[in-house]
């Protein structure tokens, strides 16, 4: 990515995070020159670029010290996170701040006619998700005996479609699940955006300046909000 001195930072090209991620990076004075089929893109006033990725690979990418910083949801973070422990690779990174948008909470939801009486009620049964490390460490913490079903995507229709009794998905305004005749039940974590950088000590003393200095922008512009 050239200049191995410029900060770079992982942003999620286009999706949920996107606008607000750069809405973010502009109030703090970051001038950027965004390009739509580019990959990376270059500031025109401070010694950083971005790379914009889809958001699944942000977790990587920082953890394996190819960016320093990442803009991302704490879902696919610790889904990553527990992804990466389960291979022995290295999970290491630091949170800078949590951020006030990309709220969301990941819930179990089941068909409106399925009898619901708590998590047991799962027992032996499969659920689709695009979270199956989340999804397992909750079977497992509450000693129920069931299947994560792994969907990238359609996983409210996997009930109807009989690919699974149940589902483990992102919600936000629940219209989806009502949509597809699902109940949300159990929430089984609950999701901000947050700014990761990489593991502790990691970075150059100049970056760790520049980002030291970024830091308290970022929560001045926060405040100013609330
Ligand atoms: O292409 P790429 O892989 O980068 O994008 P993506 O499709 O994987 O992600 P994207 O852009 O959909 O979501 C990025 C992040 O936004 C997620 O990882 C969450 O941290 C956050 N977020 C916040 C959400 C939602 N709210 C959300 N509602 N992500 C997804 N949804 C989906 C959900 O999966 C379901 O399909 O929206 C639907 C439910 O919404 P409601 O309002 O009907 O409940
Ligand atoms: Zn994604």
């Amino acid at each position: 990515m050239g200049d191995s001195k410029r900060l770079r930072i992982a942003v999620q090209k286009s999706g949920r995070l996107s606008d607000d991620s750069i809405a973010l990076l502009k109030a703090i004075g970051i001038k950027l020159y965004i390009r739509d089929r580019l990959l990376i893109a270059h500031s025109t006033n401070e010694p950083i670029d971005l790379l914009r990725v889809r958001d699944d690979d942000i977790p990587g990418l920082v953890m394996d010290g190819i960016v320093d910083l990442g803009f991302i949801g704490e879902n696919e973070l610790e889904e990553k996170m527990l992804e990466r422990q389960s291979a022995n690779k290295a999970a290491d990174f630091e949170v800078l701040r949590r951020l006030d948008y990309g709220g969301c909470r990941l819930s179990i939801a089941v068909p409106q006619e399925m009898k619901y009486d708590g998590i047991q009620s799962l027992e032996g049964k499969k659920v689709a998700t695009t979270y199956p490390y989340l999804l397992e460490r909750y079977f497992k913490e509450n000693n129920i005996n069931a299947r994560a079903v792994m969907l990238t995507g359609s996983v409210e229709v996997a009930p109807r479609a009989g690919v699974a009794d149940a589902i483990c998905d992102l919600v936000s305004t629940g219209a989806t699940l009502e949509a597809n005749g699902l109940v949300e039940e159990d929430v089984i974590f609950r999701s901000k955006a947050v700014l990761i950088q990489r593991a502790d000590g990691a970075l150059s003393d100049e970056k760790q300046a520049l980002v030291n200095r970024l830091v308290p922008r970022i929560d001045g512009v926060i405040q100013a909000k609330e």
